[in-house]
């Protein structure tokens, strides 16, 4: 059985608040044909790809806010996905901003087979910026408010032929995603963003966007021996940039396709998911390199502290 799993990055362009679920779902559908034109066994849209960046907002009231969740999924906004990768038989990844029937609020991805089925879920677990409102920013970025904590951790699915796994945006920067999935023996890790350029507590990371963006990710992929596809929503939505550089990362380290513009685009990458193994053989061999009770620290601290090293 091939190891070969052909991977579309669909990015996605500025979406604007007044774009309607069904025009950013025609959008998506022609991506999606697109990849299907290049035989595309999968292809992986942005986190919150149905509505515009709604975290960069302050919203008191709740109808307002609930209004950029999904209740369910798919719902008759987003059944014309399923119905067309089931007739395409493409697998797809889609973020969203999820609605759960107890009232809790998400920042959630899907994993959905080539028969149209959702056989993975991951709810965002690092949420980046601030609760409060903070209207000295020239955007805000209200994660921490409009969104609990995931409570699933990062799991893997056994699906396209190998072991799959999701994050979301601000996880790609912490090793830990990564590394959760690697002691999985994970061999391709989706994921979506939405990055502003400007960084308003730190603007002089702004220039760094991009190369802060490869960095992260070309990391996690080496080091864990997995395939990543990083996909983002780029460009200026609602006078607010976010950047693009959408790229398949091989276990290499290396990027091997990346996005040009900052528009709805496709990048496609025959991807051998058995390039991983020479890594997870050799030098990130865990079970016999790893020495987990020299990391106690990780998980039974959470801030750094000035601990005295004599
Ligand atoms: N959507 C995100 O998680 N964005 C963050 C920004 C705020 C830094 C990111 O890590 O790209």
């Amino acid at each position: 059985m091939s190891r070969i799993v052909t991977v579309g990055a669909a990015q996605m362009g500025p979406i604007q608040r007044a774009h309607s679920r069904a025009q950013v779902v025609a959008r998506m559908v022609e991506l999606m044909r697109e990849a299907a034109s290049h035989r595309c066994d999968l292809v992986v849209f942005p986190e919150l790809t149905l509505t515009t960046f709604f975290p960069r907002w302050w919203m008191e009231s709740q109808e307002e806010i609930d209004a950029f969740f999904e209740r369910e999924m798919p719902s008759n906004e987003t059944a014309p996905l399923f119905t067309e990768a089931r007739r395409l038989g493409i697998g797809f990844s889609l973020g969203y901003a999820e609605l759960t029937p107890e009232g809790r609020h998400f920042n959630t991805a899907i994993l959905v087979n080539k028969s149209a089925e959702i056989v993975g879920k991951y709810r965002k677990i690092h949420l980046p910026g601030h609760a409060g409102h903070e209207p000295w920013r020239a955007f805000q970025h209200l994660e921490k408010h409009y969104f609990e904590v995931g409570d699933l951790s990062w799991g893997t699915w056994d699906a396209f032929g190998g072991t799959m796994g999701m994050m979301i945006c601000n996880d790609r920067r912490w090793p830990e995603s990564y590394r959760v999935m690697g002691l999985q023996s994970v061999e391709m890790i989706l994921l979506g963003y939405n990055t502003p350029r400007h960084n308003p507590p730190a603007p002089d990371h702004d220039r760094l966007s991009e190369f802060h963006n490869q960095l992260v990710m070309q990391a996690g992929a080496y080091q864990n021996g997995t395939w990543v596809v990083g996909v983002a929503k780029a460009g200026v939505e609602e006078g607010c940039e976010m950047i693009g550089g959408s790229s398949i990362i091989a276990p290499t380290g290396e990027v091997i396709g990346q996005a040009l513009t900052q528009d709805d685009e496709l990048v496609v990458a025959r991807c051998d998911l058995d390039l991983t193994k020479s890594y997870k053989a050799t030098t990130f061999n865990f079970e016999m390199h790893r020495q987990p009770e020299q990391y106690r620290r990780i998980v039974e601290q959470r801030g750094a502290v000035k601990a005295g090293g004599g």
